[in-house]
């Protein structure tokens, strides 16, 4: 007799679901669920292109603008409460910041400074720009840039201009809604629709986004395959 708590689609993969989606598929969910779970922990923080770890593995970055969920979504991508500060002072971190992952190590991420807020002096913007562009510009190892974009308000011009770095330095970068739970369904499905129509006008940018909330969990675990994607 069947089980009548198990419905015979158990298995089935989620509707509109691509099987063979290297981010979707479950076999690299189940994969890459595996390494986060694995450790995970702070290397170092670097404020200028000196102090950088050594190009011993590949990279991840993840870029966005202050307040745009980028601490929130590295915690919930690696399942530590704390690992990146969630701050409420905008702006106050300008360093690049490295994670090692895996023991051995298998890669490192790599949280950039926030661009975009309120009130930065001048030179604080103009030493941003230095640094985040000679980073993407001289790092070999850098394999992709995850740029986080707010769902509520999609693209904006402060993101076109890291945006248009990685198009120039020819870094592979994918866009990644946050705080997908602050809207509607409808309005993230246009959301979502109009991001994909930018990425596809850009030549580094992956033609495919993810929508996270780091809230509700949703998108972290594809999220967490994309980086593995990455890597591989
Ligand atoms: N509702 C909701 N709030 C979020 C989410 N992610 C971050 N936040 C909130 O947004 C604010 C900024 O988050 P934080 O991770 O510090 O952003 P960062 O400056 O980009 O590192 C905090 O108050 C978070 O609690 C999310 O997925 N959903
Ligand atoms: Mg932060």
């Amino acid at each position: 007799m069947t089980d009548p708590f198990q419905p015979a689609e158990d298995n089935q993969p989620q509707a509109g679901v691509d099987e063979h989606d290297p981010v979707r598929s479950p076999e690299a969910i189940e994969a890459a669920r595996k390494v986060f779970a694995g450790p995970i922990s702070f290397l170092k923080s670097a404020p200028a292109l000196q102090f950088l770890p050594d190009p011993t593995v590949p990279e991840v970055a993840f870029a966005g603008r202050s307040n745009v969920g980028k601490s929130s979504l590295i915690n919930a991508l690696t399942g530590r409460k704390a690992l990146a500060r969630t701050s409420v002072t905008p702006g106050r971190t300008q360093e690049l910041n490295f994670f090692d992952v895996g023991e051995p190590m298998l890669f490192r991420l790599v949280d950039m400074p926030g661009y975009g807020f309120a009130k930065a002096p001048k030179d604080m913007v103009k030493k941003w720009r230095f640094l985040v562009n000679d980073f993407l510009r001289g790092r070999q190892v850098l394999k992709r840039a995850l740029v986080l974009i707010d769902a509520r308000h999609g693209i904006k011009d402060v993101d076109r201009e890291i945006l248009d770095m990685l198009d120039k330095a020819a870094v592979s970068y994918r866009m990644v809604l946050t705080k997908a739970d602050k809207i509607k369904a409808t309005e993230l499905q246009d959301v979502t629709e109009r991001t994909i129509a930018e990425a596809r006008k850009r030549p580094a940018a992956h033609p495919d986004i993810i929508a996270t909330s780091s809230e509700k969990g949703m998108g972290v675990a594809e999220l967490r395959a994309a980086v593995i994607e990455a890597i591989g």
